[in-house]
Formats: C-alpha cells, sequence, structure tokens
C-alpha cells in the first residue's frame, strides 16, 4: 500500500498521530476533525496515499467508491440522514485543500445553507 510519511493522514492511518476515530475499515478511516466547522465534521480517507479525490477517482474507482461508502455509513451513524447533510472534497489550492491526501468532509448537525458560488 502506497504510504507518505510527509503526510500527516498517512501517519494517522499509522496510528503515529492520534484522532478521534469513528468508523474504520480494511481500506478506509474516518474521524473527528480537528477544527469541527459544524456540529459533526467528519474526515473520511482511503488509507492507500492518494493527493486528492481526482487522482484517487482515476487510479482506483473501486477505493473511491468504498471513501463514498464509509462517508454514508458515517452520516448514517451520526444521525445525518433525516435532515441531510453536506458531504465535499476541497481539491488543489483553488479548491481551497491544505491536506493532500484524498479525503471527504461530512458536515451536517445544523442548516448549513448555499454554497458560496
Ligand atoms: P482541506 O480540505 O485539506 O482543507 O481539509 C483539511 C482538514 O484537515 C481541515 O478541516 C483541518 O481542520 C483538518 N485537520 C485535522 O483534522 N487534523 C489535523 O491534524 C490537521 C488538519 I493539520
Amino acid at each position: 500500500m502506497e504510504s507518505n510519511s510527509d503526510c500527516l493522514f498517512c501517519r494517522i492511518v499509522a496510528g503515529e498521530i492520534p484522532a478521534t476515530v469513528v468508523r474504520e475499515t480494511e481500506t478506509t478511516l474516518a474521524f473527528r476533525d480537528i477544527g469541527p466547522q459544524a456540529p459533526v465534521h467528519v474526515l473520511v480517507i482511503p488509507k492507500e496515499h492518494y493527493a486528492d479525490v481526482a487522482t484517487l477517482a482515476q487510479a482506483d474507482p473501486a477505493l473511491a467508491g468504498e471513501v463514498l461508502g464509509t462517508a454514508a455509513v458515517v452520516a448514517e451513524s451520526e444521525g445525518l440522514l433525516a435532515d441531510g447533510f453536506r458531504m465535499i472534497f476541497n481539491t488543489g489550492p483553488y479548491g481551497g485543500q491544505e491536506v493532500f491526501h484524498a479525503h471527504a468532509h461530512v458536515l451536517g448537525g445544523e442548516p448549513l445553507g448555499p454554497m458560496r458560488s
């Protein structure tokens, strides 16, 4: 499995940096964001290192699907399905991505309003 010792999220997968894990599968990990922007803010990542979701989806679409599946299970277990939630993948500098290991943000627990254009 590709891993990058300089990557923060690879180090979380390796157990070198603590995180509050809410769900783990063979191929994915979900943990609470350290700077939550909503009452529920969970990050879902592939354990294998891909720089962003576009790279992941092109290299391994099945794994990208597993990330989505874990995100959906997390949304359910966090009680977000009834009222709805937001799932976003910031991608690249213009997308506001700061950690270059593909991750879905799962946000909810209050009305989030429309996305900024
Ligand atoms: P972004 O999509 O790359 O901008 O999101 C990175 C997220 O990673 C951001 O919401 C941070 O709060 C979060 N995060 C984290 O959960 N744990 C960390 O140790 C660091 C960042 I650094």
